[in-house]
């Protein structure tokens, strides 16, 4: 939908993230009984970011549930911030020279939102093999301003497009690799399928004052529109009362979709430190650097003058700090967990203009049985 913004988008976002931890406190049974067997530990399962971190027993199911809501506001061209007018007056128009293309961007992205619902489904078919199946629901808000005409910094005046839907689902198989005395090692070997849109289109303002609604630029696309292998691998590690791990996850981009384009490679690393205050609560210490390639090819029904347009404006390296909680139910409640972590930007290097990070909040509900 069209619309002016209004209103402060930051006021609701604590409180819809707190509303989310409600209601996931509201679905957990309430359930009394003896709690027979050896305490379950918070830390045996990663901070709540961390995706595939640990395996099942044989037999054993889990479903999950996960809030991510991810916030960006300003840009950046590489670790420095550049303003709206800098960018509608300096930065040239890939598209310049097509009909109606001023040479300068025109259309500047100002904030993104992006909420994203994750299911997740795990069974381990034997000790050595725990599948995942992972789906997400993704909702993604971007914020512009448009400059008026081909030159010049007056604000012609402002729109927020919207994309709604599935996003990209995948399968994932981790194998056990070493297990001994606390230690475990185990191998993340996966394909991300194409279930997210990438025709999303809505209403835009351009610089001349029209209102059209074409194809939305390339991070308003929920998915990648193609098969993606991933691969990785997970070592995690305990004490008595401390527990630590890392992991490498890739997601690669082998092929083409069907509208001439593919996103890039990223790559993650991550590690971290949990302590435990009671078998039941955990607080995690979390480094994470990510590496996502730009896009090769590209889509023709993407032209206009804005930053996100351009396959070569979407590339990032990042550095982010994870502040977590896993709590882990006892009695009537063992098998249900509830996770909490925030992850900040220490760093970032964009190939920009490009929208910042600012925060991301991650919210989860597990159930083992
Ligand atoms: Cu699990």
């Amino acid at each position: 939908m069209y619309q002016f913004n209004s209103g402060c988008h930051a006021a609701g976002i604590f409180k819809q993230s707190l509303q989310a931890a409600v209601l996931l406190l509201a679905a957990m049974p309430l359930a009394w009984g003896d709690d027979t067997s050896a305490p379950v530990r918070a830390d045996s399962h990663a901070p709540i970011g961390v995706m595939g971190d640990h395996m099942h027993k044989k037999g054993e199911w889990m479903v999950s549930y996960r809030f991510m809501r991810m916030y960006m506001q300003g840009n950046r061209i590489g670790d420095d911030r550049v303003s709206p007018e800098t960018i509608a007056t300096t930065i040239p128009n890939r598209f310049f020279g097509l009909p109606g293309q001023p040479p300068t961007l025109r259309v500047v992205p100002v904030q993104m939102d992006t909420n994203m619902h994750m299911f997740g489904l795990m069974y381990a078919p034997s000790d050595w093999l725990t599948l995942m199946f992972m789906g997400s629901y993704i909702e993604k808000t971007m914020d512009h301003i448009t400059f008026q005409g081909g030159m010049g910094s007056n604000v012609l005046g402002d729109f927020t497009t919207r994309a709604d839907g599935a996003g990209d689902s995948s399968v994932t198989g981790l194998l056990r690799l070493y297990e001994q005395g606390g230690q475990h090692v185990h191998a993340n070997i996966g394909i991300s399928l194409p279930t997210g849109g990438i025709k999303n289109s809505d209403q835009i303002l351009t610089p001349t004052g029209a209102t059209p609604s074409p194809r939305l630029p390339y991070p308003m696309q929920l998915g990648s529109g193609s098969y993606d292998p991933i691969i990785g691998l997970t070592y995690t590690g305990s004490g008595s009362a401390w527990s630590w791990g890392a992991q490498w996850r890739s997601v690669l981009r082998v092929e083409n979709n069907s509208q001439s384009y593919r996103l890039g490679d990223e790559h993650r690393v991550t590690t971290w430190l949990s302590r435990l205050l009671n078998n039941h609560v955990s607080l995690s210490l979390r480094l994470q650097g990510m590496d996502r390639g730009n896009i090769s090819g590209i889509d023709p029904l993407i032209v206009a003058p804005v930053q996100t347009a351009d396959p070569l404006n979407q590339g990032l390296q990042r550095l982010d700090l994870g502040l977590g909680v896993n709590v882990a139910g006892s009695g009537g409640l063992r098998g249900h967990r509830l996770a909490f972590e925030i992850n900040i930007p220490l760093y970032q290097d964009l190939d920009g203009p490009q929208l910042e990070s600012d925060w991301m909040l991650t919210t989860g509900y597990q159930f083992a049985f």
